[in-house]
C-alpha cells in the first residue's frame, strides 16, 4: 500500500500533565525500541494539542520541558531521532487546516475521546478540541510517515488519518500522501487506571493515586499499588482465567511489559498466589525500570536551556522534512506560491 513511499515512523505525546506508566509503556519505551529497527524515527511533544483543554502558560512550558525529558530518559536519542515540540513548526498547523477543509464534521463527532472529554458541555468544548484528530493527521502526514506507534486509545485517530490521506488522495487524484499504518504492539497497549479497572491510566485523571508518573520515588511506586484497586482472589495460571478480572488483569500485564515478558509468563510463576505476594513482586519491578528514568528526568530537568536547545535543534530538522511536502500539498491544491 505505501510502495512509493520510504519507511518513515512519527508519533507524538502531549504535554497535558506530567507523564505515566501508561505513556511510557504504551508509547516512549516504544519509541526508543525503534530507533533500533534502522527507519527514520520522528517525535515530538504536541504542544498545540495539548492547548485543546485550557494550560496554564507557565505550567505548559514546563509540562513540555519535562515531555522531552522523559522522551530522553526513557532512550530516545535526539542525535538519532528528530525530537522537537510541535509549535515550532507551522507546517503542522497550516496543514491542519487544509485537512480540516478534506475531513468531515460527522467525523469528528464520532470520536470517542472528543465525546470523553468534552463531556455532557460539548456546545462549550473548544473547537480544537473537536478538530483534534485533523491536527493529528496533519502530524502524521506531513512527514509522509508510513508508521505511528500509540496505544490503543488511539487507535480511532489513526483510522481518521488513513480516511483524511484516502479523500485526499481521491479528491486531487494523486497518490500523495501515504495510508498510516498503527503500530500498537505488547502487553500493554491500554494501561488501566489503578483506581477503576474500566478507566485508562491518564496523565489528567484528577486522583493521583489512579496512576504512575514517570517522576514519582520508589516510595510513591510501592504505595500506589499497593493500594491499587484488586479482589480476594488467587491469581490463575493463564490469563483466560482473569477475564472478568479487569484490574487483577492490568497489574497482570503491566508486570509482563515493564519485565519483557508474556502475562501468560508472568502467571506461571504468580499460579495460586494472591495479591499479597503479587503487589511486592510488582513493586520491585517497577521500581527497578522506573526508577533510572525518573534520575535521568531529574538530570535533564536540571539545564532547561539544553532541553530548549534540543528541541530548537529538533525543529529545525523536522522544518526540512515538513516544508517540502507542505508546498506540494499547497500546489496540488491549487494555491499559489509565489515568494522569492
Ligand atoms: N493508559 C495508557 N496505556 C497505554 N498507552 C497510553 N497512552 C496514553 N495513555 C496510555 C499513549 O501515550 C501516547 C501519548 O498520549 P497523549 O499524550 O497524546 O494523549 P492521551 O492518549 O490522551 O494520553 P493521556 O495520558 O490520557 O493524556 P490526557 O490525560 O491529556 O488525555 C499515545 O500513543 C497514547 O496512546
Amino acid at each position: 500500500m505505501n510502495k512509493t513511499h520510504t519507511p518513515r515512523i512519527f508519533s507524538g505525546i502531549q504535554p497535558s500533565g506530567g507523564l505515566t506508566l501508561g505513556n511510557y509503556l504504551g508509547a516512549l519505551k516504544r519509541f526508543a525500541a525503534l530507533q533500533e529497527t534502522g527507519i527514520e524515527t520522528i517525535y515530538c511533544v504536541v504542544d498545540l494539542h495539548a492547548i485543546t483543554v485550557w494550560q496554564q502558560p507557565e505550567k505548559l512550558r514546563q509540562q513540555t520541558r519535562e515531555a522531552a525529558a522523559a522522551f530522553m530518559a526513557a532512550g530516545v536519542d535526539p542525535a538519532r531521532s528528530v525530537l522537537f515540540n510541535q509549535s515550532q513548526v507551522s507546517a503542522h498547523a497550516e496543514m491542519a487546516w487544509l485537512f480540516n477543509t478534506v475531513a468531515r464534521v460527522g467525523w469528528m463527532y464520532r470520536m470517542t475521546q472528543f465525546k470523553d472529554k468534552a463531556g455532557k458541555n460539548s456546545e462549550n468544548a473548544s473547537l480544537g478540541l473537536l478538530a483534534y484528530p485533523a491536527l493529528m493527521a496533519a502530524d502524521i502526514l506531513t512527514y509522509h510517515a508510513t508508521a505511528v506507534p500509540v496505544g490503543d486509545d488511539q487507535k480511532q485517530h489513526l483510522e481518521l488519518t488513513r480516511d483524511v490521506a484516502t479523500k485526499f488522495n481521491h479528491d486531487y487524484g494523486v497518490e500523495f500522501f501515504p495510508i498510516t499504518e498503527p503500530l500498537i504492539e505488547g502487553a500493554a497497549t491500554r494501561v488501566m487506571s489503578l483506581r477503576d479497572g474500566s478507566k485508562k491510566m491518564s496523565k489528567s485523571d484528577p486522583s493521583d493515586a489512579s496512576r504512575i508518573n514517570l517522576t514519582d520515588d520508589a516510595d510513591a511506586i510501592a504505595q500506589k499499588i499497593r493500594k491499587a484497586r484488586t479482589d480476594a482472589d488467587p491469581l490463575p495460571g493463564s490469563m483466560d482465567g482473569l477475564k472478568d478480572r479487569p484490574e487483577a488483569r492490568n497489574l497482570v500485564n503491566i508486570y509482563a511489559a515493564l519485565s519483557d515478558e508474556t502475562p501468560d509468563q508472568v502467571l506461571a510463576r504468580f499460579e495460586g498466589q494472591g495479591f499479597g505476594a503479587f503487589k511486592p513482586a510488582l513493586a520491585d519491578v517497577a521500581v527497578e525500570v522506573m526508577a533510572p528514568i525518573a534520575k535521568r528526568m531529574t538530570e535533564y530537568m536540571a539545564d532547561p536551556a539544553e532541553i530548549d536547545r534540543i528541541l530548537g535543534n529538533g525543529a529545525d530538522r523536522a522544518d526540512a522534512i515538513a516544508t517540502p511536502i507542505l508546498n506540494r500539498t499547497k500546489d496540488i491544491i491549487g494555491l499559489i506560491r509565489s515568494r522569492g
